[in-house]
């Protein structure tokens, strides 16, 4: 008789008809032999799906190029097919679910044809964590076999741990023909299914990641009362050996990967890692909220990644681990046979070839890596990584950060009255756009707790779903906005970010442990200049100024903005969210 999972397998096997199936089972030995198969057998293109790397400073780094129209998430191609259009809200693209899966069935018959199917079986969270979820993802490339391998919990153990059940999340993904005409990623929240096709790229095909743990795990999460975020978790420890946990909201490519592995530059504070993308927040049995990192990875922006702006992260890619490290679409230094990077330490390397392999030199107008190029990493290679990582119960929060990519406005850091006001600043905020999606950067859009394309349901019941959770927490975190990223006449960064950063994080946690006070603006409390260890930093006095700058007429542009997009939400906003709008509103004047 065969399980569940095995009539699944053989299933979908008979619709996308691959020359063969093979179960993985997470073994190192495997992860070898899948980029062998990579960069002997498997193409992209005209190149192979890998490509060795010297291993002399990049232990076990291998190489990987994209198709070139497949570079970043594509938000346009992303649909959650809940029951209704109005429960997927107006923040997600929606189709009819027997119209999507008709699609989709067309589109895949066949598709893994001459290909090998990988059956991936994987946890969300430790094993033992009483909020990890059991998956298994089918692909037909051994890319997204390496990268899940290095970014979940991944082994033959979790088929045993699934044994004749039916509810573990599936996950069905090919390249397809890579036609963006036949690019899909679409999730199906009631039946844990999401299916992709025609992408090999990040978050469109590593299911575990925004396709699961964000986009399906949210609405799992509205229904049984906990939170799937886009947040980094942080532990800060500060002189007395004291460490205060916290996450952090921003969204992508706005330097999670860096605050996760930030190295202090105030003497006596340490920042330990927990994880850099997301973040599952559940009610202990204590009414505290705990934080787990559902996954095991790093998969973060290299472009800017160097000893300066990261020297953990740099550190991090450079330790032999047991895992390999991947690279995708950097550029790559041809005489040493490593990869590169704008941004990275040392010389231009004199015999460069871009992240499509085209001869290239620092005279072109081109970019060498692909802005949205990618480091994936095994986040245990990590010298910051926090002894509780692997704490199944997860770790207690006492802040959270909610923040954005503002170059204009929004102070360095405001913190929340109180819960309720602290759900309005995250509904409120908005954030230019990265590369790290396919659409023009540098827009602004609203990015609710930096997840407008995240949320598998709703918004604006998002929202309500976020008011209620404090209903039952005991000690509900202090909230935080942040934005690292305000400019002066200039049009240059005021504040210098990356390590510095801690200086705000100091403040945070000083506040959090009821050491320093706080200043009253019509937007919510600011530090006192005072209270803000300052001392190394060269910041004009002027621009200290600006940083913490509220222009009431300004703000009248925003109001308008975030009263057009919380309209769209009709009937599923949270009253309460509007009294703040209002008394926002009222505060200004
Ligand atoms: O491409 S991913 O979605 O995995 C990364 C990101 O956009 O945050
Ligand atoms: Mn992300």
């Amino acid at each position: 008789m065969s399980t569940p999972l095995e009539k699944w397998v053989q299933q979908q096997a008979k619709l996308t008809k691959p020359n063969d199936i093979y179960w993985c089972d997470g073994s190192e030995l495997e992860a070898h032999r899948l980029i062998e198969i990579g960069m002997k057998k498997e193409k992209i293109e005209q190149h192979n799906v890998f490509h060795e790397l010297s291993h002399k400073n990049w232990p076990n780094s291998y190489l990987h190029r994209s198709h070139p129209t497949d570079v970043a998430r594509t938000e346009q191609l992303t649909f959650v097919c809940q029951a209704d259009k109005e429960t997927s809200g107006p923040n997600n693209n929606w189709m009819d679910t027997k119209q999507a899966k008709e699609k989709l069935t067309k589109l895949t018959d066949g598709c893994m044809r001459g290909r090998t199917m990988y059956v991936l079986p994987y946890m969300m969270g430790h094993p033992d964590s009483p909020y990890a979820k059991a998956c298994v993802q089918l692909t037909d490339v051994s890319y997204v076999a390496v990268s899940m391998r290095i970014m979940t919990r991944m082994g033959k153990k979790v088929v045993e741990q699934i044994g004749a059940r039916d509810d573990f999340v599936r996950g069905i993904h090919s390249l397809g023909d890579f036609d963006v005409n036949r690019r899909f990623i679409m999730h199906f929240p009631d039946e844990n299914l999401v299916w992709s096709i025609g992408s090999g790229y990040g978050g469109n095909a590593l299911l575990g990641k925004k396709c699961f743990s964000l986009r399906i795990a949210s609405w799992l999460g509205y229904q049984e009362g906990w939170l799937a975020e886009h947040m980094v978790i942080i532990g800060i420890e500060d002189p007395q050996g004291k460490i205060t946990y916290v996450t952090a909201a921003l969204p992508s490519a706005c330097g999670k990967t860096n605050l996760a592995m930030l190295q202090s530059t105030l003497p006596g504070y340490k920042v330990w890692t927990l994880g850099d993308d997301i973040a599952w927040l559940n009610i202990g049995p204590d009414g505290r909220l705990y934080a787990i990192n559902p996954e095991v990875g790093l998969f973060g922006v290299a472009p800017g990644t160097s000893m300066k702006t990261n020297p953990n992260m740099v550190r991090t890619l450079k330790t032999a681990g047991f895992y390999p490290t991947l690279f995708t679409n950097t550029a790559l230094d041809v005489d040493a046979n490593e990869p590169w990077w704008e941004g990275m330490d040392g010389p231009v390397p004199k015999n460069v070839v871009d992240w499509q392999g085209k001869s290239w030199n620092s005279s072109l107008d081109t970019k060498a890596a692909h802005p949205n190029s990618r480091f994936t990493v095994s986040i245990y290679n990590s010298p910051t990584l926090s002894k509780e990582f692997d704490n199944p119960n997860g770790v207690p929060i006492s802040a959270i950060l909610l923040g954005g990519r503002r170059t204009q406005l929004i102070p360095l850091v405001t913190e929340a009255y109180d819960w309720q006001h602290g759900v309005f600043l995250g509904a409120r905020t908005g954030s230019e756009t990265t590369a790290a999606a396919a659409h023009q950067v540098g827009v602004l859009r609203r990015e609710p707790m930096a997840m407008t394309p995240f949320c598998g349901y709703n918004m604006g019941d998002y929202f309500g779903h976020w008011l209620n959770i404090s209903r039952k927490l005991t000690q509900p975190p202090k909230i935080f906005a942040v934005n690292w990223f305000r400019v002066d006449d200039d049009g240059r960064f005021i504040w210098p970010g990356f390590g510095e950063n801690i200086r705000v994080l100091k403040w945070i946690i000083d506040r959090v442990n009821g050491r320093v006070g706080a200043q009253q603006t019509p937007i919510g409390l600011i530090p006192h200049i005072k209270d803000l260890e300052l001392e190394g930093l060269n910041i004009a006095k002027g621009n200290l100024e600006k940083l913490f700058e509220i222009d009431p007429q300004a703000w009248q542009a925003e109001l308008q903005d975030i009263e057009t997009f919380f309209s769209q939400f009709g009937r599923h906003m949270p009253s309460e969210i509007w009294q703040q709008y209002k008394s926002l509103g009222t505060n200004l004047r």
